[in-house]
């Protein structure tokens, strides 16, 4: 196994560093585990794009020797879909924040996701949109104190884990960057399932989220998802079986895990077989 260091040797530009990222954020996290995924997969960068939009977490892509596109807020699927259907054999993988993803970008997100077109989609979840000064994102929780939601945030969250199932992607799951493990394995998982695959990691926004939500100490904040998240198999387990007491006391919690796993016919390959058929 190779050390960060080497990772860092062969995989990042070392004239980008210092990152831009904040003591404390997670998208550093998001890039090393990333990276840790690869690595282990021997994924070829020659063959591989990485694409983002506008915000804290689309600055991901800069710091991989490898093609790249930085594209416009919210637009990063589309330049993605492009990509892929241009040439298919090339791996897609798309750095996303949540206000990028499923903000000014929803509906990009939401037809790809129908596409069924093969890429992996990462999402960074830091429930507001931190580049521009952390106003309020569709992600934000319910009472969530952002610059523009400065007495609490009175507009129900996305649950994008949920909404990515409903339309059928094949692999949809959401941990914490807080722990290493988890995010690398479904970043594997995602990059080689045949299809739109979906990983959402949750990721500590000390700046423009802790220090306006009573997080402002970085450990408190990293505790905070280990306390607060739930294995979606547990909760799940509790919600069908157990006490009134018990299902009260899981309300809150945030789902993490694998949400769907399953194969459904990609975009790229029928498209292909479509040509072959009208020839
Ligand atoms: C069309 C357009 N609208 C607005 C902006 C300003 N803008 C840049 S980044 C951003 C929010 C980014 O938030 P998110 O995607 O959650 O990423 P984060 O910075 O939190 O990682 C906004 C609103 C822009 N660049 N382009």
């Amino acid at each position: 196994m190779l050390s960060g260091e080497e990772l860092k040797e062969k995989y990042l530009r070392k004239e980008m560093f210092p990152t831009v990222f904040c003591d404390g954020c997670g998208i550093g996290n998001v890039l090393d585990y990333a990276i840790r995924a690869i690595e282990e997969l021997e994924l070829d960068l020659d063959q591989t794009v990485f694409l983002s939009g506008i915000g804290c977490s689309s600055r991901l892509p800069g710091y991989i020797n490898s093609d790249g596109l930085h594209t416009t807020h919210g637009r990063a699927l589309a330049f993605a879909t492009g990509v892929k259907a241009a040439n298919p054999k090339l791996d897609v993988i798309v750095f996303t924040g949540d206000g990028d993803c499923v903000g000014i970008g929803g509906n990009h997100f939401i037809h790809a996701a129908r596409r069924n077109i093969d890429m992996t989609v990462i999402m960074v979840n830091n429930y507001n949109y931190g580049m521009t000064g952390g106003q309020a994102a569709p992600t934000t929780p319910l009472g969530g104190i952002t610059t523009t939601t400065p007495y609490g945030n009175i507009e129900f969250p996305f649950d994008v884990c949920e909404i990515a199932k409903t339309i059928g992607v094949p692999y949809v799951a959401r941990w914490t960057v807080t722990y290493p493990y988890k995010p690398i394995k479904s970043i594997k998982k995602a990059i080689q399932k045949k299809g739109f695959s979906y990983v959402e990691l949750l990721a500590p926004c000390p700046i423009q989220w802790g220090r306006k939500n009573k997080l402002r100490d970085i450990k408190v904040l990293w505790d905070w998802y280990k306390d607060n998240t739930m294995l979606l198999e547990d909760w799940e387990m509790i919600n069908k079986y157990g006490t009134e007491e018990e299902k009260q006391a899981i309300e809150k919690k945030i789902k993490i895990g694998v949400f769907q796993d399953i194969d459904r016919p990609e975009w790229t390959s029928e498209w292909k077989k479509y040509v072959k058929r009208l020839r």
